[in-house]
């Protein structure tokens, strides 16, 4: 096998990812947790001036109902000691609980407090908080990203909190219900300026169609898939389980792209354009780059998925 999974991570190795996403979040965990708390209110608050986020469906949020349920009758004291402590990654029975959630739970459970403390009913932010300020530079940091990276920052915050999950043990993973995929008749079709190669045009096609069961036959058995600012997802079984997790209505909309041949029989692909989440649809672009390496049976060994530092990195196609 001329690759492993890890040199093929450094294909197109002159991408520029968004370094400022993972040094503003290492900047962000050195906080304290009301300092963290209080943080994400006000670039939250903000950033609702100029963007949108879409309630989250009744079919994500009834997982985080009981626990919702159980906050509201706390005090205003218990409430904040709950906050810190999933800010804490405490072990408690609600953080614990919190750790078996998939990221769009978490993050509807968050969008529900905030909607709670904007009305009085969850111990709000203190009125005349005063940020240290170390959190005041972080929070001007976040401000000045583009909105991409803002709230990519914004989700990792949130999917980091809680009980560690690594320390769970066995557990039941809690995620939203996949829905059918999309009825044929519904679906759109891509075009990328540059690239013909049947495999990427498929994956951009079935990804938008939530048809994960046909997109995971493009894998190799031993095929990966690395998110932005993650490890790579390694074989078919569990990358189809990030897909049902965590990658349903997203809105893939590839421009450009390069394709060429790599060692034996494999074919090296990148491609540049925009990405939706269904959280914010249109009112949040983001500049992505895909970094495929298949192999000689147009089977996906690799893929990456790259959060771009700039919109001019869509036209980068250096090697
Ligand atoms: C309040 C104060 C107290 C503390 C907290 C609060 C609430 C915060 C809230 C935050 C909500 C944030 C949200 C963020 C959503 C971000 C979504 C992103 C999605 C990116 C997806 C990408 C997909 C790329 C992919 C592609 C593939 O080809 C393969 C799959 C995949 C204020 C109360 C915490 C409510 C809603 C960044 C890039 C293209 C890799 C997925
Ligand atoms: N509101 C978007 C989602 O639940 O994914
Ligand atoms: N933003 C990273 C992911 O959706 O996996
Ligand atoms: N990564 C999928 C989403 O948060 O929309």
């Amino acid at each position: 096998m001329p690759f492993t999974i890890e040199s093929a991570r450094n294909i197109f190795s002159n991408t520029m990812s968004a370094d400022a996403v993972p040094a503003t979040i290492a900047r962000f965990n050195q906080l304290s947790a009301e300092d963290r708390l209080a943080l994400i209110w006000f670039a939250y608050l903000e950033m609702g001036k100029s963007i949108t986020v879409a309630a989250p469906g009744a079919a994500s949020m009834q997982f985080a109902e009981p626990t919702l349920n159980e906050i509201k009758k706390m005090s205003f004291q218990e409430q904040s000691q709950v906050m810190c402590d999933l800010a804490n990654n405490a072990d408690t029975p609600i953080c614990r609980t919190y750790a078996t959630w998939s990221p769009n739970i978490k993050l509807g459970f968050w969008f529900q407090l905030g909607e709670l403390m904007e009305k009085g009913v969850v111990a709000p932010i203190p009125k005349g908080y005063k940020l240290s300020a170390n959190a005041n530079a972080v929070l001007s940091t976040i401000q000045q990203l583009e909105s991409g990276q803002q709230i990519t920052v914004l989700r990792n915050c949130v999917v980091n909190m809680g009980f560690d999950s690594d320390k769970l043990g066995e557990y039941d993973r809690v995620s939203e219900p996949v829905a059918p995929p999309k009825d044929m008749s519904q679906r759109t079709e891509v075009a990328i300026s540059g690239v013909t190669n049947p495999t990427v045009l498929k994956y951009m096609n079935l990804l938008n169609a939530n048809d994960f069961d046909a997109l995971i036959e493009l894998f190799a058995p031993d095929g990966a898939l690395q998110p932005p600012f993650r490890r790579p997802i390694v074989g078919k079984e569990a990358v189809l389980r990030f897909f049902r997790e965590e990658c349903q209505n997203l809105k893939l909309i590839p421009e450009r792209g390069v394709s060429e041949p790599a060692e034996e029989g494999y074919t090296q692909i990148k491609v540049t354009g925009n990405v939706q989440t269904p959280w914010f649809g249109a009112g949040v672009g983001m500049n992505i780059a895909w970094r495929f390496l298949l192999n000689s049976e147009n089977k996906i060994f690799f893929v990456a998925i790259d959060l771009l530092a700039s919109p001019k990195e869509l036209m980068n196609f250096a090697r």
